[in-house]
């Protein structure tokens, strides 16, 4: 090891030479017009928007790395617990808006573009979003960094820097079309690390040696070796100077550029391949939402990035000098569900192997360092990987997996004598043809706790998938942490207004993070100036939702027409059918109206958004069939401003952030049971929006906060959804009458070729309605048009919108992360003392 420090004489220059970050509007300007001029080779005679947003990230990625630096250093000096976050997906959107915020330097930035000729919302709308995430999971990881930051917690994600995120979506004559999504072009929010290096191994086999005093143990010789580069990304908090990091891996050939001896041996395009190969590791995003396709390179990665997680933990742990016992005081580790699991078994294998700890003593500081999070109970989305594949990719850890298979089985088999049942039940292995190893029962048993995310899935992993772990281990190693939201970047950075208008109400800011004092809002229900600015900030929002529309469909909507959204990946246990099946009947009520009738109706704009799987046949349908029933709709006549069917193409972060302080209603109604949480309900009444939904994941907290009067509820019970599948199966299946005149307009032609809606009619009609389409219709129905009814009473509108924001406190991720922090990590966050000065309000 290098001696890197300075010595203590020098250091005096290093503090004197320290960089000060900017503060005010002049020292801003210069440090944009320095990047222009130099980072970037420009003059103001060739300065775009582009130059200029990319001069302006990196004029705040320098205050950031600033305070990084101190932050880190910090937690090193204390030596405190941190905890590390793994997750595939951490869906970021972007940053700057989010660091001037954060900072409380907008106002300056602004001041300062404009005197250098740029205006603000230009600069923001030049970054391309960070979409390394495909919805809900990726999302949560990024409102769970920011909080961590906020809170002063020292802890670190963990992910893969793919070359592609989230492909784009184009809507080409009614049907999705991806696109690559290639943001990295030039992002100053990164930093490469080319000093920080793993080699990850793969392939090869496992040889059985001895040690010098006599002692076995297993040597794994891998067969191909990758290099892991780490790119971070600074993560600062709101209001805190402490900035935490996100290390993300790159892979590239660990030999180099090339491997030379082939190249120089003529070999040219093979070596050119190796290194493609090994790039191909973190080249893209699967973009699979609650789906597991069992994909060898996805199982790459996953070891790719776990790996070189671990190596680097454990590396920043030995500087600490403890023992291992200690590993489990200083080290956290969450699992954002079972695709970082592996993480359990290399950490089993580093002990064991390689620092030759005996295998109880590994296996209690593993445990102790795991906890897991499980995120959905969908059969298609639970990981599993055939033994086989896993015995070619990584043989060792096959092994390691079978041993802890063993002594867990042993255990069961003590307490459960005689249970061969439940043996194969529980066990890791399961014994299919071909045998699969399931990635959630080892991340169970490799865990000290494991958590669902909102109350009645917590519940429903208990009594379905767990179940049997529950018996084994006892109810207290399962929890529950319901999901939560950063209302900086989901109430403060999307809806300015709003919460400028809140902060006047509550005497300042501090709500953004203490977001339980909303609960005051309800004391100003009463104030007319009030509740009128509310009315046209809501208003406000929606002509700029209106313009975008105008601007990208070219269809015209009515901004004091009844918004309601659905917005959110496509999925049939989603329901967008049921949404827009209800939108054909809307339509088909309305038609058979007279004209006088119809001018009493309620007029609304139906806005769909939200990308398939690029696999996904019946999502895909959906998409097309939302956008044919708009193309009839909204140049129908008869009809109007009374429906407009909007679909919004490529639904990300930053249209999120536009689309959501727009809605009046907006859609949260998975089959019961489905929806292990879902977090975007929480981000719409968040900005005065009402919803329409299931008892389903965290909507049924929302209600409990929110009160059953503000919520629009429907359909079944998940309690119920068992028995109702299984008698459209076994008994007579019985269709809602409205819904099946619905199918006779789609099967008429009147949406285009009824053929390409065949499959989603049949889904219900002829395969068994798994989701309950046809169970949830009338209820649904109905209750659209106690929507209506409300909706016309303007005054009780905004006072239901007003005491739901009011209520949202409990949905702050502030709140969550401490539940995190004290139930399974154990961390306390760090004092921030006065050599690490806090921020100055402006
Ligand atoms: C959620 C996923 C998911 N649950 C597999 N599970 C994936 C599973 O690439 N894959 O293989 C990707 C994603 N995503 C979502 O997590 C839930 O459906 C939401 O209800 C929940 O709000 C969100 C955050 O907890
Ligand atoms: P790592 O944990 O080794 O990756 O270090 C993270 C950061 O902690 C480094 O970039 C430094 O800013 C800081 N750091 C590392 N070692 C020391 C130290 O010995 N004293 C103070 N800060 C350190």
């Amino acid at each position: 090891i290098v001696q890197a420090s300075i010595p203590e004489p020098q250091r005096e220059a290093w503090a004197r030479n320290h960089h000060k970050a900017f503060q005010t509007k002049e020292d801003f300007e210069k440090e944009v017009v320095r990047h222009v001029e130099t980072t970037l080779a420009r003059s103001m005679f060739n300065c775009d928007e582009s130059a200029a947003y990319s001069a302006t990230g990196l004029a705040f990625r320098d205050r950031l790395v600033t305070r990084w630096n101190q932050t880190q250093q910090r937690q090193t000096f204390i030596d405190s617990k941190r905890v590390y976050y793994l997750s595939l997906e951490f869906l970021m959107g972007r940053a700057l808006d989010n660091a001037m915020l954060n900072a409380n330097l907008k106002d300056v930035a602004k001041a300062g573009l404009d005197d250098l000729g740029f205006r603000i919302e230009d600069i923001i709308e030049q970054e391309n979003d960070a979409a390394l995430g495909n919805g809900g999971l990726g999302r949560l990881a990024a409102c769970f960094l920011d909080s961590l930051a906020t809170l002063n917690y020292p802890a670190w994600g963990y992910g893969l820097r793919y070359r592609y995120g989230i492909f784009k979506q184009e809507i080409i004559d009614g049907y999705q079309v991806e696109v690559p999504d290639y943001w990295l072009d030039f992002n100053p929010w990164e930093f490469p690390r080319h000093d920080v290096t793993v080699d990850i191994q793969f392939f090869g086999h496992v040889h059985k040696m001895t040690d010098k005093n006599g002692k076995p143990f297993c040597h794994w010789e891998a067969g191909e070796t990758v290099q892991a580069v780490a790119y971070d990304m600074p993560i600062p908090g709101y209001d805190t100077p402490s900035t935490n990091n996100l290390r993300l891996w790159s892979s590239k050939a660990a030999s180099g550029e090339f491997d030379f001896q082939k190249f120089n041996s003529g070999d040219y395009e093979s070596s050119v391949g190796d290194q493609q190969r090994a790039e191909t590791i973190s080249a893209v995003l699967y973009p699979n939402d609650n789906l597991e396709r069992g994909k060898e390179l996805r199982l790459k990665q996953q070891y790719f990035w776990v790996a070189a997680s671990l190596y680097d933990i454990v590396r920043r742990f030995k500087k600490s000098k403890r023992t291992w016992k200690e590993f489990p005081d200083l080290v956290a580790i969450q699992l954002n569900d079972t695709h970082p699991t592996l993480a359990i078994v290399e950490l089993q294998r580093i002990l064991v192997d390689l620092e030759r700890l005996s295998w109880d003593e590994a296996w209690d500081i593993v445990t102790s360092t795991f906890g897991y999070t499980n995120h959905t109970v969908l059969p298609e989305a639970l990981e599993k990987w055939p033994v086989t594949l896993m015995q070619n990719l990584l043989p060792r850890h096959l092994q390691i997996i079978y041993d802890i298979n063993l002594f867990f089985l042993q255990a069961v088999e003590k307490r459960f004598p005689q249970d061969r049942d439940l043996l194969s039940r529980v066990s890791i292995i399961e014994e299919s043809q071909p045998k699969m190893v399931r990635m959630a029962f080892l991340a169970v048993v490799g865990s000290h706790k494991v958590n669902g995310v909102a109350e009645l899935h917590s519940d429903l992993i208990k009594t379905t998938i767990f179940k049997d772990f529950v018996e084994i281990y006892g109810p207290d190693k399962f929890t529950n942490v319901t999901n939560a939201i950063t209302p900086r970047r989901w109430l403060h950075q999307a809806n300015p207004r709003l919460s400028d208008l809140i902060a006047s109400k509550l005497g300042g800011y501090d709500f953004l993070k203490d977001l339980t004092q909303l609960s005051q809002l309800e004391l100003s229900l009463n104030d007319k100036a009030f509740r009128k600015e509310w009315a046209e900030i809501k208003y406000a929002n929606k002509v700029r939702l209106a313009k975008y529309i105008k601007a990208t469909t070219d269809v015209s909507v009515n901004p004091t027409a009844l918004f309601d959204v659905q917005v959110k990946r496509i999925h049939e246990y989603k329901r967008q059918q049921l949404n827009i099946f209800g939108v054909i009947h809307r339509y088909l009520t309305l038609k058979a109206m007279s004209p006088e009738e119809r001018k009493k109706q309620q007029p609304r704009v139906s806005i769909f958004g939200g990308k398939a799987a690029p696999g996904y046949w019946m999502a895909k349908h959906i998409i097309h069939l939302v956008n044919n029933v708009g193309s009839v709709v909204n140049k129908d006549e008869d009809i109007g401003d009374l429906l407009k069917v909007i679909f919004l193409e490529d639904y990300n972060v930053s249209k999120a952030e536009m689309i959501i302080p727009a809605s009046d209603l907006s859609e949260h109604i998975s089959t019961a049971g489905t929806e292990a949480s879902g977090t975007s309900n929480m981000k719409f009444v968040l900005n005065g929006g009402l919803i329409i939904g299931t008892c389903d994941g965290a909507n049924i907290e929302i209600t409990r906060e929110i009160g059953e009067n503000n919520i629009f509820l429907f359909g079944n019970l998940a309690e119920d959804v068992e028995d109702l599948r299984h008698a459209h199966t076994y008994g007579s299946h019985t269709l809602d009458p409205e819904l099946l005149a619905v199918f006779s307009e789609i099967q008429k032609g009147t949406f285009g070729a009824p053929h390409d809606f065949e499959a989603l009619i049949s889904a219900v009609r002829d395969h068994g309605d798994y989701y309950l389409v046809s169970d949830d219709f009338h209820s649904y129905i109905e209750t659209q048009a106690l929507v209506d009814e409300s909706y016309r009473n303007q005054e009780d509108w905004v006072t239901k919108t007003i005491t739901s924001v009011a209520r949202m406190g409990f949905f702050s991720s502030d709140r969550c992360i401490n539940e995190y922090a004290e139930e399974i990590w154990n961390i306390e966050p760090l004092q921030v003392g006065s050599e690490f000065p806090r921020l100055k309000k402006q």
